[in-house]
């Protein structure tokens, strides 16, 4: 059991190091970039190739396991049972496009629904977030320290600017206060990063309205490793088949922007 884990870990970083090179190496060739759901919706031949490369090698080499990504290459995953790896190739493809850093490799490994593996790579910085579950959570091989509690008047709160002004999910009156109370707000477009950096104590809390299981699956091993909170934002568990609204926080904080902001 335990001999299993350390072996799929092996494989997942060794792969995740491949892909960053690979990304790497066609930042400086021609990229092709498509829209998907709408005009702002990106995507490119480089998240396809990636997803392609995990999915052979978790293929080949565990043939049994179950793969969901977001560009649709790997299984029609409807349950949680078995081993599920959660991938995104590129988090934050528009950054990938526009600012060719700030993007990141996402991946989650999950057995019945429980995260076991979690790792978020920035691929430009060379940083690997990891995380096993019960081992604690890693920055290039480093243990993270331990998340402690802070008060919404010292958070620094990545939150984008949509959820304050007219949108369709939540009412802006209801994180404005947030953004007017919290010591500061930050927003990197790449939900991934965004909890790697809650994970790695660089930001206090991340929130946001409407994610995919691939945009939060390594994260949500990740943090919870570090001693961090993820729920939706009404404090309920995230559901690994559905979106879902997203808040990450350390503790302490999670709690206070739970009942001052969102519970009245
Ligand atoms: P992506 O780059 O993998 O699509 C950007 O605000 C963050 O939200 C990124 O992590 C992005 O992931 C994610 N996201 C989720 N759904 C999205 C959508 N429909 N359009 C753009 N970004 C989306
Ligand atoms: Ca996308
Ligand atoms: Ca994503
Ligand atoms: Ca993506």
């Amino acid at each position: 059991m335990q001999e299993q884990w350390k072996e799929i870990d092996e494989h997942a970083q060794h792969w995740i190091k491949e892909a960053g090179t690979k990304i790497r190496a066609a930042l400086a060739e021609k990229i092709t970039i498509e829209t998907k759901a709408h005009r702002n919706d990106l995507v490119t031949n480089v998240d396809r190739d990636i997803e392609r490369f995990f999915i052979e090698k978790i293929r080949n080499t565990f043939p049994g396991h179950h793969v969901l990504g977001e560009e649709g290459f790997g299984d029609a995953v409807k349950t949680l049972q078995g081993v599920v790896w959660i991938i995104d190739p590129i988090d934050g493809t528009m950054n990938f496009v526009h600012q060719k850093r700030n993007f990141a490799i996402s991946l989650g490994v999950f057995e019945n629904g429980v995260g076991i593996l979690g790792y978020i790579y920035d691929v430009m910085n060379d940083e690997l977030y990891a995380a096993r579950k019960g081992a604690g959570a890693f920055l290039n091989g480093k243990p993270l320290p331990r998340l402690e509690p802070v008060s919404v008047a010292e958070a620094v709160i990545s939150l984008n600017a949509t959820w304050v002004t007219e949108n369709k999910r939540i009412d802006p009156k209801v994180l404005a206060p947030l953004v007017k109370d919290a010591r500061g707000t930050r927003s990197y477009g790449s939900a991934a990063l965004e909890m790697a950096y809650v994970a790695a104590g660089r930001l206090d809390a991340y929130i946001t309205m409407r994610l995919s299981p691939w945009d939060f699956a390594g994260g949500l091993v990740l943090v919870q490793e570090a001693g961090g909170i993820v729920t939706n934002l009404y404090g309920e568990p995230l559901d690994l088949l559905k979106k879902n609204s997203v808040f990450v926080s350390k503790p302490g904080l999670h709690e206070e922007i739970l009942q001052k902001y969102i519970q009245r």
